[in-house]
């Protein structure tokens, strides 16, 4: 099945973190493909301390598994968990990395678990923009002239 997975890290060297889960990523995935680079500002929800306020870097990564949707959630946990993520958080503190499953094939899947496509995929430009590159003719049904100081930074890779 294609994939497509959103990074997102906004705490330590958030580059670095990209690499390492990407590096990590390529020992699961086939033909693993890289969008750019965006950064953009923290989305925060009101009750979030303002020292969360720190700006993101995301992209977004298409390749092939044979693994499930729950198997390819428990891939993407170990990672983060491997690379310092507590598994209890507060909702939406800041990250060295959070790896979600944006896309899994054309599957529409709603579990306890797992909602796909992404919930928010729809309403955040940090992750429709990046996954747009690599699927250009996804529908989605966002305005994209409102992309809450979303921007392209560069390549990955
Ligand atoms: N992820 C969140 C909450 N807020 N803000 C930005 N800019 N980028 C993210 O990836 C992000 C966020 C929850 O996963
Ligand atoms: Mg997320
Ligand atoms: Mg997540």
């Amino acid at each position: 099945m294609q994939v497509i997975l959103g990074l997102g890290t906004n705490q330590g060297d958030r580059f670095a973190a990209l690499k390492t889960a990407t590096q990590k990523l390529s020992a699961q995935l086939k033909n693993l493909r890289y969008s750019g680079l965006y950064s953009s500002p923290a989305m925060l929800l009101p009750s979030s301390p303002p020292e969360w306020a720190i700006e993101f870097l995301n992209m977004s990564v298409m390749g092939e598994t044979e693994a499930n949707p729950e198997e390819l959630l428990k891939t993407c946990q170990q990672i983060e968990t491997e690379m310092g993520r507590a598994k209890e958080h507060a909702k939406w503190s800041p990250r060295v990395i959070d790896i979600d499953i944006l896309l899994y094939g054309d599957v529409t899947l709603q579990s306890k678990s797992l909602t796909i496509p992404h919930a928010e995929l729809h309403n955040r430009a940090f992750s429709l923009l990046p996954l747009l590159e690599l699927k250009p003719d996804y529908k989605h049904t966002k305005n994209l002239a409102e992309n809450h100081g979303t921007k392209r930074i560069g390549h990955f890779a």
